[in-house]
């Protein structure tokens, strides 16, 4: 099979909820992809920031291969010999009393929602079935009917109603809109992104998470903070939060717990939260699975066992450091913490200009992908390291140097 023909059988069977690159990749190693020709990518997307550990890490393709040949799956109906142990683990590491353990970002935010409109039920006296859960404007969550319920963007919703209510959205970034929110007795929760991946990576300023936090304690309101991106070392530090020295009431994981490998998510809390969920309230038919417990305890050990936390804030300086060093034109801002960094662009009117240069990227061996029409994110594993993170660069500032937004083509290279 080659690339042409790999695409023409996608388009022809698969579905119409993507446009991806046109690029047929096959084989993944460490930071780099390969296609269906050989040619070889540096990866600067890393699955939607799930692949930090690097494409096929040894360790966990044998940790996958060695669990899947001793009992991958009993469901949580019976015990398994792999969940105590991974509870453990990750919740000594993170700093939690408990784990629940789901398997898409989207189930451990909606696994949020259900247990912090029970919590308000029970612990808050919150008048049952009227329970507010704050978010931010331009948030993502997910896809599901309930995370999109929560988004302020139309395309996510538009089409998908009737959407339930209950979610309260406030600007991002906004201690006062956030403290008028938190005066209705009725919220129970502020679930929010420590930093806004999908919305073209919003960094909030200094100091204003910890002091959501600090208001949403003194209003006996959950902090959720969705760090199914930020998390699990992407932005420099084990969780975003811990950049500013707290610890939010609930933490929300994905992507990375698996190494990219398979949906695996995790929600994190205390007992006094998690309890509310009793037998019969919530559950996966694979959340918690041995196989499950098993990838997701040696995907963090790589993490802790390969300093990838601090690579990831080193190799994210020095990123940031050498694209504004470049003055490059076209660039307005570049924006992130750790691996997780965007560079915004003015394209002018021109809303197809930055796919158009992810695809000069991808001609000359890089990938990346918009995340708005003027703002590319770029998020390579977090195993890169500095020679590597040298070849992006120097790919990023050709490509940027010759394109010309006013057409299909960029110059000369
Ligand atoms: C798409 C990117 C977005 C997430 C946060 C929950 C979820 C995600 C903070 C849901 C998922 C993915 C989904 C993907 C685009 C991608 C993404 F930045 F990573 F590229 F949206 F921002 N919370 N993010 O980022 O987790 O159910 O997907 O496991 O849907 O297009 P999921």
């Amino acid at each position: 099979m080659d690339t042409e023909s790999a695409i023409t059988l996608e388009n022809k069977y698969g579905s119409f909820n993507y446009a991806p690159l046109p690029v047929v990749l096959s084989k993944g190693r460490g930071v780099y992809l390969w296609d269906l020709e050989g040619k070889r990518y540096l990866d600067f997307m890393s699955g939607f920031s799930a692949v930090s550990q690097g494409h096929c890490h040894p360790r966990i393709v044998r940790a996958i291969q060695k669990q899947a040949a001793q009992l991958a799956m009993v469901s949580r109906g019976l015990y398994s010999d792999q969940m105590g142990p991974f509870a453990k683990f990750a919740t000594e590491l993170f700093g939690f009393e408990r784990i629940l353990m789901m398997n898409t970002g989207a189930e451990a935010f909606e696994t949020a929602v259900k247990m912090a409109r029970k919590w308000g039920y029970e612990k808050k006296n919150v008048y049952p079935g009227s329970a507010q859960i704050v978010t931010c404007i331009d948030n993502f969550h997910g896809r599901t009917t309930g995370a999109v319920a929560a988004s302020s963007h139309e395309g996510h919703h538009r089409d998908f109603g009737p959407l339930q209510s209950g979610f309260n959205l406030i600007p991002f970034d906004d201690l006062i809109a956030l403290e008028s929110a938190l005066s209705n007795p009725s919220v129970v929760a502020f679930i929010v992104e420590p930093i806004q991946g999908e919305a073209g990576v919003n960094v909030p300023s200094e100091g204003y998470l910890r002091k959501a936090f600090e208001l949403c304690r003194s209003k006996k309101v959950l902090f959720i903070a969705d760090e199914i991106q930020t998390g699990i070392g992407r932005t420099g530090k084990l969780l975003a939060c811990f950049h500013e020295n707290f610890r939010p009431d609930v933490v929300l994981l994905g992507k990375a717990l698996s190494g990219g490998t398979f949906p695996i998510s995790a929600v994190l809390a205390d007992e006094n939260v998690i309890s509310v969920l009793q037998p019969g309230d919530h559950g996966s038919t694979f959340g918690g699975s041995p196989f499950a417990c098993h990838v997701a305890h040696e995907s963090l050990k790589v993490i802790l066992e390969e300093n990838l936390t601090e690579n990831a804030e080193k190799m994210g300086n020095l990123f940031r450091e050498t694209i504004q060093s470049f003055h490059l034109p076209l660039v307005k801002l570049v924006r992130g913490r750790g691996l997780l960094n965007a560079i915004s662009f003015d394209f002018g009117g021109d809303l197809g200009a930055g796919n158009r240069m992810c695809i000069a990227l991808k001609e000359v061996g890089l990938l990346a992908k918009t995340c708005r029409p003027h703002i590319i994110r770029f998020a390579p594993p977090l195993v890169i390291n500095q020679e590597q993170m040298q070849e992006g660069l120097e790919v990023i500032k050709r490509v940027i140097h010759t394109f010309r937004s006013d057409s299909n083509v960029f110059g000369p290279l």
